[in-house]
């Protein structure tokens, strides 16, 4: 089942034919898979995500499918992946959570390092931030000078602080039977206060959070933000600076192939 996916990764020094036979026996939702966008020049990946379609799960899926577009020759990038079945609470099981304690996706083990179990991170900015700190030597999506990766973290804390928890608080709360007045709208104000702060931040003189560049910091919000639409809020009329912002990051080939990596035709292994 479930640890026939994830003993291969927190067991790399067990021989091979164990791990065929592992896969051989799961059946095939149980398979880890290779995006559409995986180089079989490059060799076997060493970075695992498990992910699911959830703003969480996909911004880490966009952070990968970016990083490759930026670096299309690094083999250290290669990653596959693992749909987890959150109706089935296949993130609660202690398979998984011995990959992130907390029970929830996203996650990631990393094989390229700490030999031979790998190196397991846990919560979606702390994954996106492992892998550009580790893998965009060349800044492409981060920043080098310290006074705008600062920026980046304030963005990044933001979200992870603010709008992940409110947006998902209010998704929660539009979406139960019953309805509760004061919950939806405690947290639906909150997710257009939380709105208007990026709307007065990137007003009409910013493309993207930090130093009009995509990068990380968008990465970890628009995935959330987008899914405002879906509280009611038309973010072409009330934010404008924000639709604009989504807009331009969406348009992006990383992107897109990030949000649709679980919706479209992947690659058993
Ligand atoms: N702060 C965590 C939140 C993770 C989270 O809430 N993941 C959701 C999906 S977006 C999940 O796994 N839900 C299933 C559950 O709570 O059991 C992060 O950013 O990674």
């Amino acid at each position: 089942m479930l640890l026939s996916r994830i003993v291969p990764y927190l067991t790399p020094a067990l021989p091979s034919f164990f791990f065929r036979t592992a896969s051989t026996m799961s059946s095939s939702i149980f398979t880890p898979e290779r995006p559409a966008s995986y180089v079989a020049a490059l060799g076997a990946p060493a970075l695992h995500l498990f992910t699911a379609n959830t703003p969480n799960g996909q911004k880490t899926n966009i952070m990968l499918e970016e990083l490759r577009l930026a670096y299309p020759d690094k083999k250290e990038i290669g990653y596959d992946f693992v749909r987890v079945n959150l109706s089935t609470n296949e993130q609660k099981t202690p398979e998984f959570l011995k990959i992130n304690p907390n029970g929830r996706i996203p996650a990631l083990i990393d094989n390229n390092v700490n030999p031979p179990t790998g190196h397991r991170v846990f919560e979606s900015a702390s994954i996106l931030l492992w892998l550009v700190e580790n893998y965009d030597t060349e800044f492409k999506l981060s920043f080098k000078d310290p006074l705008l990766r600062s920026d980046a973290l304030s963005w990044i804390f933001f979200t992870h602080g603010g709008v992940g928890p409110m947006f998902g608080q209010a998704g929660h709360f539009l979406h139960l039977p019953e309805k509760i007045p004061y919950a939806i709208k405690r947290y639906t104000d909150e997710m257009r206060r939380l709105l208007s702060v990026f709307e007065d931040h990137l007003g009409t003189e910013r493309t993207y959070l930090v130093d009009n560049r995509f990068s990380v910091a968008d990465i970890n919000a628009i995935t959330w933000v987008k899914g405002a639409s879906r509280a009611g809020i038309d973010l072409a009329k009330e934010f404008p600076a924000v639709n604009g912002w989504i807009e331009r990051s969406f348009a992006r080939d990383g992107v897109q192939k990030g949000v649709n990596l679980l919706a479209g035709p992947a690659h058993a292994l």
